[in-house]
């Protein structure tokens, strides 16, 4: 568990206690303990006394869940459905409280019932139901759908175990399964009423209904989803959405027949493959899980959530016809692209449209979000496992075809190169279904997350098909909610800009531009920077208590942390820290910046590579730090199990911000939004959001290095042979020639020798490439570090001006522009929070 440090931003001025609604808050949480947890004051444990918490502040969400949601429904409004495998929540309890207005009050509530708040947040698991970007970018969302008052709900899968916990055993990473349900979850309500079969198998029938082909699915397994809702409270307390998670179980528990012949392990057979659905969260991050299971997941929540909403508007509204008035479902990549033809099946199959007017409602109703153009990330699907599972599925995808090829063939006559890339089925690898071009020929709106993300789809990717539907591909780049990523991480940072800006900043960041004029202050730089020191300091500790390294909060603190992966260049980082130590050595008492490199981030369990990274830094964190001769100039740091709620310790504690991503390649970054927000000066390239980064704090504050995404096609075209790079570089040379001849790992010197090969031959990553330039600017950022007032002045910039990267604007944008839905419409506020 982390964060020792955590105190809440204290109350308003002028904003006391109120002395009636704090008995209440106590009597509450008193109740709960004894009639929920069934335990006295004088037993509670520490988590009884959360879940106690827990359940108290939940019943004053309720209340407003059920206010919002009457409203909604009365006022006819329309809806937003966010569908998306992956929800990256990290821990609801602050971040709940914070939206309500009930930080401080609990926090003293609790302390006169002897209970510490920042103790008890301890006790409360990640939900970590997500790899990375994707799925934090969800949880983002719905925070800012649920601010802007915006009616939506969240659908997703309730995994037993969410993104595998990471240790790190001697260098290596191991994964340990996620256990976040073992003490319960105090968030979710079960709905045991609302409840779907989701078919797979079997076969289609087709019969003659008045001239009319009927298709009948005859399936061949039946698995039921059952619902759980977690409530998404705003800020301010304003609105309440859901987010509604299934759960898998068989239909049939335990077959009775087989049971009483005492066949006990044939009939829970049966169940144990229905409930393998919710079992787990893949832990892939932008490569396709070539499994069945996976496709199993995908249409299991595709189906379960399309009927719910279906059967939500019809009893609301009553005809499917007005579906896209008053519904807009979003798809977060292409993991959900099943709702195209799941959408299809059940407006022509199961409610008699015409095959043409259904096509219509489905595109006016759905809308893709892309996250990726990595090629092996594109998802693709055998036709053959289509056909065995999902075999009415595979009939519309056909006719889908049909008719998208006869466009394509009347747009370009003759072309068969240009029908072949926008086809839904890949012939060319032994015939697959594309869920890429499947969500984009099924949505009237197809989004890239940064300006540049959403360029090169139009002239990559989606080339293609932009061509045939031109005017479908629209940018809206990623954002981050400011709640969590700065009130609640730095609450220290948050009271200073109270102070500077007034309260409203809490309301609107644009108010964070009234920093800029303080930013030489030398009075406001000192607090600014006291802030910086108080958050280093915590994760100095933090660092102390995890690893037993000691590090100075008076260092540079430089931070890496995001998933491991080739294309985000942690090894840029690791040889440059390399080279660094060996020119420290070189000159030990030269004017060194003192730096800490602190590394975070998981490996997908299969990704060979990455993990052999994630032993490098660590193998070279182990020579560095027992260097006697470097004197404590350089730290390297890995801390493991990189989740949501390490990341609220790390992040407000970061002086400079690694995006080193190979341009072109990482679509937008999140992690770069939060780490900038925080004061953090970037180091980069421009790559994804680190262009519009770039461009609203200013070229002066931020370290723009590299190739641009121009010419590392340029590059690649000329052949990934790195050696005359590196016989030009000495540094280079240098640190590749140790960590190739194992100066990192003494005890198996050739343990590295296929990295320092691919940095020399086959450096598809630019990573070679892009060294001396990335040394370079490592060294203007040390020479600027060194005049604290100007790293102080850019730093303060960078806060202040971070404000478009609020996920509201992000949201607004999508509502606008995509969903159609109006924002902030007047909502019944609640008289008064006691009642509430
Ligand atoms: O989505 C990330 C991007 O890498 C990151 O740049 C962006 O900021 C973030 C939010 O938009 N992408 C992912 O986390 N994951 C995938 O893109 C992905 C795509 C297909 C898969 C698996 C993962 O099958």
């Amino acid at each position: 568990m982390q964060d020792s440090s955590f105190q809440p931003s204290s109350p308003a001025p002028g904003q006391p206690i109120d002395e009636l609604a704090l008995a209440e808050i106590k009597g509450a949480i008193l109740a709960k303990l004894r009639l929920a947890i069934g335990k006295d004051a004088g037993m509670a444990t520490k988590h009884d006394w959360y879940q106690a918490a827990a359940l108290a502040l939940r019943d004053r969400i309720v209340h407003r869940w059920l206010t919002a949601e009457k409203h909604s429904y009365d006022a006819g409004r329309k809806r937003v459905y966010y569908l998306s495998l992956e929800f990256l929540i990290g821990r609801l309890f602050t971040d709940a409280l914070n939206n309500m207005g009930l930080l401080k009050i609990f926090e003293v509530a609790l302390g006169d019932l002897g209970v510490s708040l920042p103790e008890l947040r301890k006790c409360e698991p990640d939900a970590a139901l997500g790899n990375g970007g994707l799925g934090r970018l969800a949880a983002c969302f719905m925070e800012s759908m649920a601010t802007l008052s915006i009616p939506a709900i969240g659908y997703g899968i309730r995994y037993d175990y969410g993104l595998f916990r990471q240790i790190i055993n001697q260098g290596w990473q191991q994964e340990y399964p996620d256990e976040w349900l073992s003490f319960g979850n105090p968030w979710e309500l079960q709905r045991p009423e609302v409840i779907y079969d989701v078919n797979f198998g079997g076969g289609v029938e087709h019969v003659d209904d008045k001239g009319r082909d009927r298709a009948i699915w005859h399936p061949g397994e039946t698995v039921q989803a059952i619902a759980y809702d977690t409530p998404i409270v705003g800020w301010r307390g304003h609105h309440v959405n859901a987010l509604r998670l299934w759960s898998a179980r068989s239909p049939d528990p335990l077959k009775l027949d087989a049971f009483n012949k005492g066949d006990y392990v044939s009939a829970s057979a049966e169940q144990a493959r229905a409930e393998a659905i919710c079992k787990f969260l893949y832990p892939n991050d932008e490569s396709p899980a070539g499994r069945e299971l996976r496709l199993r997941q995908e249409y299991f929540f595709v189906s379960a959530s399309l009927h719910d909403l279906v059967k939500r508007h019809l009893a609301s509204d009553g005809q499917l016809r007005n579906l896209a008035g008053k519904v807009a479902v979003q798809l977060n990549d292409t993991h959900p692209s099943l709702a195209v033809t799941e959408l299809m099946r059940i407006l022509v199959d199961l409610h008699n449209f015409r095959w043409d007017e259904a096509w219509k409602i489905t595109v006016a109703t759905l809308s893709y979000t892309n996250h990726t153009l990595l090629p092996e990330a594109l998802e693709t699907w055998p036709v053959e496992l289509f056909e065995r599972l999902l075999p009415r599925h595979l009939e519309i995808i056909y006719r889908i075809n049909v008719q998208h090829l006869a466009l394509a063939e009347a747009r370009c006559p003759g072309d068969i190169d240009f029908r072949a890339s926008v086809s839904l089925i890949d012939e060319k690898s032994g015939r697959r279904v594309r869920m890429g071009q499947l969500a984009f020929v099924g949505s009237h709106r197809i989004n890239g997350v940064s300006a540049m993300h959403s360029d090169l789809m139009r002239e990559t990717v989606f080339h293609d098909l932009n061509h045939l539907y031109p005017g479908r591909i629209t940018n809206k780049t990623n954002g981050i909610t400011f709640r969590r990523w700065l009130m609640l991480a730095n609450p220290k940072l948050t009271d200073l800009l109270r102070e500077t800006c007034g309260d409203a900043v809490l309301d609107d960041p644009t108010q964070l531009s009234l920093i800029e004029a303080r930013a030489s202050d030398v009075e406001f730089q000192k607090a600014f920077r006291s802030v910086k020191h108080h958050n280093k300091t915590a994760l100095a500790r933090l660092i102390g208590e995890r690893l037993g390294i000691k590090v100075d909060p008076s260092a540079l603190f430089d931070v890496q942390i995001k998933r491991i992966h080739e294309y985000k260049r942690q090894l840029l980082n690791v040889i440059e820290t390399v080279a660094l130590y060996q020119a420290i050595k070189d000159d030990p008492n030269g004017n060194w910046v003192p730096r800490v490199k602190i590394f975070a981030g998981k490996a997908a369990a299969s990704y060979r590579y990455a993990k052999l990274i994630i032993k490098l830094i660590n193998d070279v964190a182990e020579i560095v730090n027992n260097d006697p001769a470097i004197g404590g100039k350089l730290k390297v740091v890995f801390l493991p199990d990189y989740n949501v709620s390490l990341a609220e310790v790390i992040i407000p504690a970061a002086d400079l911000s690694e995006q080193i991503s190979t341009a072109g390649m990482e679509a937008s970054g999140t992690g770069n939004m939060k780490l900038a927000l925080n004061g953090a000066i970037t180091i980069g390239t421009l790559d994804g959001a680190n262009i519009e980064i770039r461009d609203h704090v200013g070229p002066e504050n931020i370290a723009i290095f590299g190739m641009e995404a121009g010419d590392v096609m340029i590059r690649r075209k000329q052949g990934l042979d790195a050696s005359d790079v590196v016989r030009n570089s000495p540094k280079l040379q240098r640190a590749i020639n140790a960590i190739g001849a194992g100066e990192f790992s003494p005890g198996d010197p050739g343990r590295f020798e296929s990295i320092a090969h691919a940095l020399r031959y086959l450096d598809h990553y630019m990573v070679s490439a892009d060294f001396d330039s990335y040394y370079e600017a490592q060294r203007a950022v040390d020479a600027r570090w060194l005049v604290s007032s100007a790293w102080t002045r850019a730093s303060i910039l960078n806060v202040a001006r971070m404000a478009w990267f609020s996920s509201d604007r992000t949201i607004r944008e999508y509502a606008e522009e995509i969903w159609n839905v109006p924002v902030n419409p007047t909502t019944p506020l609640l008289p008064d929070l006691r009642n509430a």
